[in-house]
């Protein structure tokens, strides 16, 4: 499929020491992919579902200990350690190449190797970048062409070209103690082997769109995020973007897909999805910042996805999907997840996510080995599939974007929103994001994660060179969107969510974007400014009064000056590299909030 010698010696390269009986070409074609689906059921690894219910749907099973990013065997192999920082693990790459390389050694022996030339952008534009990914899975491969872009057009937009990123990927023997998912961003390269979970293994998407693309992004002067990006329609036709990151479980792909409540649609507002996990963003230019979703579909949480929390999504999933460690419903050859509705197969018509007869009957909400469908079953779902999916989702340029949105999960600290003072502010305001588990039982407040811009387990390099980076960005964008901090998790004293969340975010988007625009005024408090509780728009909403939203808007001194020493602690954690103006903006919020 291609004359690049970059590529070929570098496939030759890999198949020596792998091993593999035969080579395969994907070239993206329904054909091929129709071909390898047949086999993959024949052998097991895939199960064809109900195609009058779930056309062109497939249930697949991992190995019981292989169900999740494995962030404790996640490496950044720079040359120094210094470049990888304190908050990811290291290896030098030598050791790391030569530690593989016995993992590697005839791993694919009696297995296919298969070439998947992809794509994260569309091909041919200026965001997009091209990858080859070479993998022994087949399941890796349907996967791969979901979540990208796959074919022998990438090969021909690369050309001769030596600008892609090589990922190898072989199952080897699913050994948890040898797992490795390895970045050589120096290299260009990702290296993975001993899983077949899909964060682990679909490179182009933690690996390659967030650790290796944040590298990249700072080499060459953008940003790889861990974002959302969402268009909100008004009733007059104009569209405003906003990009959003939140740590893992917070609701991401929900926002990205909400539905406005009613007395919203009524009046003709509408949102649109241009994506729900990853922005790459570039300065236009027009002086404004401007946003792609590089990826082609979603890898979204199966749990909890149901017609109230997000129906989108569970229209998106009808069609065209791979469904990952859900319940099968053998009666009706579909698939259940916990909250999709309460109607689970009974026993007698039900295989566990381990592929276990499983008695619904049993299930203990408290006791996650009763469960169905595994917490982190997911689906792998197109994009283009979505009801909500933007027009511009396949935009050459981008959409510009108005507002960046940081959130975290916290009880009482944050606000229902806030916004930055500027840049640099909200860069601070990024730097600190966290989320809290809340240990509901005991009613006792759990641990605080610092998660920075949500981007913890995805940047490629130093987490305080990363911050500058940020910095400096603001610096090269003449104007820049205002960034706001949102909390949907805030409960009252017996624990209960206090603001209704999904749907009803929307009200809070809109307030959002009032401020890019100066519509409405706000009150500068000591962390940043927050509505006037009349600003937000509760009508129609019965269980939340002017009241609710005051106490949902409250900042509190004590809690916030806990939370600065916790932030001193994190900071001292991420080492040296922490940018000096990011201290001062700690100092700073701490001389506000003692005055
Ligand atoms: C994801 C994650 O799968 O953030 O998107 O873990
Ligand atoms: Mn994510």
């Amino acid at each position: 499929m291609t004359n690049n010698k970059h590529v070929l010696n570098w496939i030759d390269e890999m198949a020596a020491m792998t091993k593999p009986d035969r080579i395969v070409w994907i070239d993206g074609t329904n054909e091929q992919a129709e071909a390898l689906r047949a086999e993959a059921c024949s052998t097991g690894e895939l199960i064809k579902l109900n195609q009058e219910v779930l056309p062109n749907c497939y249930l697949h099973r991992t190995a019981v200990n292989d169900v999740a990013r494995v962030e404790g065997r996640t490496y950044i192999c720079t040359p120094t350690k210094e470049e990888a920082g304190n908050i990811n693990n290291w290896m030098a790459p030598d050791e790391m190449y030569a530690k593989l390389k016995k993992l590697y050694t005839g791993s694919m022996k009696g297995r296919t190797m298969y070439v998947i030339p992809y794509s994260m952008g569309v091909v041919g534009s200026d965001f997009a970048k091209y990858g080859i990914e070479l993998t022994d899975s087949i399941y890796v491969v349907l996967n791969m062409l979901i979540m990208t872009r796959v074919g022998k057009n990438v090969l021909d937009a690369l050309g001769d070209s030596a600008d892609y990123i090589k990922g190898l990927h072989a199952r080897a023997d699913i050994d948890e103690e040898n797992r490795y998912i390895t970045h050589f961003p120096q290299d260009n390269t990702i290296m993975s082997v001993n899983s077949g979970y899909g964060g682990n293994v679909l490179l182009g998407k933690k690996c390659f769109a967030l650790r290796i693309a944040s590298y990249l992004g700072r080499k060459e002067g953008w940003m790889a995020e861990h974002m959302l990006i969402l268009g909100v329609k008004y009733p007059n036709g104009e569209k405003k973007y906003i990009t959003a990151a939140f740590p893992s479980a917070c609701g991401k792909t929900n926002l990205a897909m909400l539905i406005p409540p009613e007395v919203y649609k009524k009046q003709g507002y509408e949102v649109e999805c241009v994506g729900d996990d990853i922005a790459w963003l570039r300065v236009g230019e027009d002086g404004r910042l401007w946003a792609v979703n590089p990826e082609n579909g979603f890898f979204g949480v199966a749990p909890g996805t149901n017609n109230k929390s997000n129906p989108n999504a569970l229209a998106t999933t009808m069609r065209d999907t791979i469904f990952t460690n859900v319940v099968h419903d053998t009666k009706n050859n579909t698939v259940w997840w916990e909250g999709l509705n309460d109607n689970p197969p009974m026993p007698g018509n039900a295989i566990d996510w381990k592929g276990n007869p499983w008695d619904c009957t049993k299930y203990d909400k408290k006791d996650k080995s009763t469960c169905g469908a595994h917490p982190n079953s997911r689906f792998t779902a197109l994009a283009e599939n979505c009801p909500c999916i933007s027009p511009e989702f396949n935009s050459l340029k981008g959409v510009p974007v108005s507002a960046i949105v940081f959130g975290g999960r916290r009880a009482k600290t944050a606000p229902l929103v806030y916004q930055s003072f500027d840049w640099q502010h909200g860069s601070f305001v990024g730097s600190i994001m966290a989320s809290e588990t809340t240990a509901a039982a005991a009613g006792a407040v759990g641990v605080v994660r610092r998660d920075p811009m949500a981007m913890r387990p995805f940047v490629g390099y130093n987490m305080g060179d990363y911050w500058q980076h940020w910095l400096n960005m603001g610096k090269k964008i003449p104007n820049p969107p205002k960034i706001f901090h949102v909390n949907w998790f805030r409960t009252d004293d017996e624990g209960h969510f206090i603001w209704p969340g999904f749907g009803d975010n929307l009200r809070v988007l809109l307030w959002i974007l009032a401020r890019c625009d100066d519509k409405v005024d706000a009150v500068k408090t000591a962390i940043g400014y927050v509505p006037m509780a009349e600003d937000i728009n509760i009508e129609g909403l019965d269980d939340v009064t002017l009241d609710t939203v005051k106490d949902l808007l409250s900042v509190d001194t004590e809690s916030w000056l806990a939370d600065v020493e916790n932030i001193k602690e994190f900071y001292a954690q991420v080492g040296d590299h922490v940018p000096a103006t990011m201290y001062d903006e700690l100092a700073a919020l701490e001389a506000r909030l003692t005055k």
